[in-house]
């Protein structure tokens, strides 16, 4: 049989995978959307974590569109939490009626490039098929959660959470002696809440990370007007800059600026908070010695809040802040002045093994009624791994990236015919706002794929040649970067067996849209069309 079902299998249901819906439909194309999930939501279906909320301010962190849905929706705060985030990708499917298109709890499981009837066969976990001209991926780049290697893992007789794969249910901590595993962005976050519950907290940290405060706050209702009545302008504006973020980012130089006057625009940013932290010049990212000041700001910070030296010295980031994402958190240093919150650094006494009543390390056992996993993300390629991909001549996805994920502006891979990845390695993504990332992704490939329609042609594929001169593109413009000398999930240095590679395109979104708009204006440079 090869007739096909659909013109379109897309992966997901999340926030990229809801918008591909929406413009197929208007295409006139039919599609299908499979996603594990009960419901839509994605990255936010899944962490449901306590204290989970975007890094990215709200009024920036939404659709842009269709003008009615960001007039009408309102955030409630100015990063807002995961169940408002949830409650708005629910209120975009309602409001196009995407679930229709949609079949939950469906895990994709296999996608095989049929070279002779020339269209996709997708296997479910529901052992059906189904075929489709083309295939798109929309399976977010922290959506495959890193189950830690943790000897004993298993063992625990408590109750052992995943900051990934959150209970449904609420999960109360009170009264409970609690440890968190791991200090990035999400133990950081959930473990302020945890500590406003449980009888004791102990965060057990491996390696300290840098976090900006929040300063979360409700959104302002003159901010809020400000921003629905500036929409277009700043919309528009936003895409100028690097990070498809709008926020004061200076060309000027930290190494080149009076000491005294790079700490008052650190001070400024302090204070004003959130991921934007190191705007305030251009060789933060690029210069040792500028890296080195605000690494040193910030350390001075965490010493100021954190009452007990021993304790503050251990929170002390020593690597390159930026390196690792940075965390923006809301009281996290500040909860380690809490009686009933402790650290336990396992930098050097690692945990040795879980055992039904806690944590072995040191030869000790701490005892814990409940015990969270906030261990990150196979991020980036993970989700795209997890699935049997096979491309022209049954070649495999994981075999093309064995050395590293290979994309052709982070949207197509050679060898892998009318296939698409949303937001994929070798794009900005991550380093960007990612909801306008997403937009700029799936209107480029709808459009490439419209293209074909006018000029009646069945097949778009990268050419081989286009996708290595893109990689090493990526791979130059990564070099330059401190963040490309640090180990994260960045480039797989937080899975111990994933090539070092630095995965998103550090280019900047504007340089990439332009990138993107030439490969169009050059009648698909880089594509055979067929
Ligand atoms: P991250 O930032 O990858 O953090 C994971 C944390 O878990 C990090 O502190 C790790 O320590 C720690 N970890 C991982 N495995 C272990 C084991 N086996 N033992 C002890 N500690 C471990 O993930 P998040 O989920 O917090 O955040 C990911 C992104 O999501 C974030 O940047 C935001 O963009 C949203 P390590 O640093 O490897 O020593």
């Amino acid at each position: 049989m090869d007739h096909e079902d659909f013109d379109v299998i897309v992966v997901g249901a999340g926030f990229a995978g809801m918008y591909l819906l929406h413009r197929f439909r208007q295409m006139g194309m039919t599609a299908r959307a499979f996603e594990t999930g009960s419901d839509v939501g994605g990255t936010w279906y899944w962490n449901r974590y306590p204290g989970a909320r975007v890094d990215v301010e709200s009024m920036q962190y939404s659709y842009q569109f269709d003008e009615e849905l960001q007039q009408e929706w309102e955030w409630s705060e100015r990063y807002s939490p995961q169940p408002e985030i949830l409650r708005y990708a629910q209120h975009v499917a309602d409001r196009f009626d995407l679930r229709r298109d949609i079949q939950f709890n469906t895990r994709v499981v296999a996608a095989h490039f049929d070279d002779q009837a020339v269209n996709w066969k997708i296997t479910t976990d529901d052992g059906k098929q189904t075929r489709s001209r083309f295939f798109v991926l929309a399976v977010g780049c922290l959506s495959s959660f890193n189950k830690p290697d943790i000897p004993g893992l298993d063992d625990f007789s408590g109750n052992s959470y995943f900051t990934g794969q959150w209970p449904h249910t609420p999960v109360d901590f009170s009264g409970q002696n609690v440890a968190v595993i791991g200090t990035g962005s999400t133990a950081m976050q959930s473990s302020v809440e945890i500590a406003k519950q449980a009888k004791s907290l102990t965060v057990f940290q491996r390696t300290p990370n840098f976090s900006i405060p929040a300063h979360n706050r409700p959104q302002d209702p003159e901010y809020v007007a400000y921003f629905k009545a500036n929409y277009p302008e700043l919309r528009a504006k936003a895409k100028t800059v690097y990070g498809g973020l709008l926020d004061d980012f200076d060309e000027r130089l930290a190494v080149e600026t009076p000491r005294e006057e790079v700490e008052a625009v650190l001070e400024a940013r302090w204070k004003k908070g959130g991921l934007t932290f190191l705007g305030g010049f251009a060789d933060m990212l690029y210069d040792h010695r500028a890296n080195i000041i605000a690494a040193d700001f910030v350390r001075d910070k965490i010493r100021s809040i954190v009452e007990d030296p021993e304790t503050a010295e251990l929170l002390c980031p020593t690597n390159i802040i930026g390196g690792k994402r940075l965390c923006v958190d809301s009281g996290y240093y500040k909860m380690f002045n809490l009686p009933h919150v402790q650290l336990v650094d396992i930098a050097g006494t690692p945990i040795e093994r879980i055992t039904p009543e806690g944590i072995l390390r040191g030869g000790e056992v701490l005892k814990f009624d409940s015990i969270v996993y906030a261990t990150g993300f196979d991020a980036i390629t993970g989700s795209y791994l997890r699935i049997d991909i096979r491309g022209r001549n049954g070649r495999a996805l994981k075999d093309h990236w064995e050395g590293g994920p290979r994309t052709y502006i982070g949207m197509a891979v050679a060898g892998f015919p009318n296939m698409f990845t949303v937001t994929g390695p070798g794009s900005p993504s991550v380093l960007t706002n990612m909801l306008p990332s997403i937009e700029m992704s799936v209107e480029w490939m709808t459009e490439a794929i419209d293209t074909m329609r006018r000029k009646q042609k069945r097949v778009i594929e990268a050419t081989p040649q286009a996708e290595a001169d893109w990689v090493a593109h990526v791979n130059d413009v990564a070099k330059g970067s401190l963040r490309s000398t640090v180990k994260s999930w960045y480039n797989g240095g937080n899975i111990g067996d994933k090539p070092s590679v630095f995965m998103p395109y550090i280019g900047g979104l504007p340089a990439y849209v332009r990138k993107c708009d030439e490969v169009v204006e050059n009648d698909y440079r880089g594509f055979e069309l067929l």
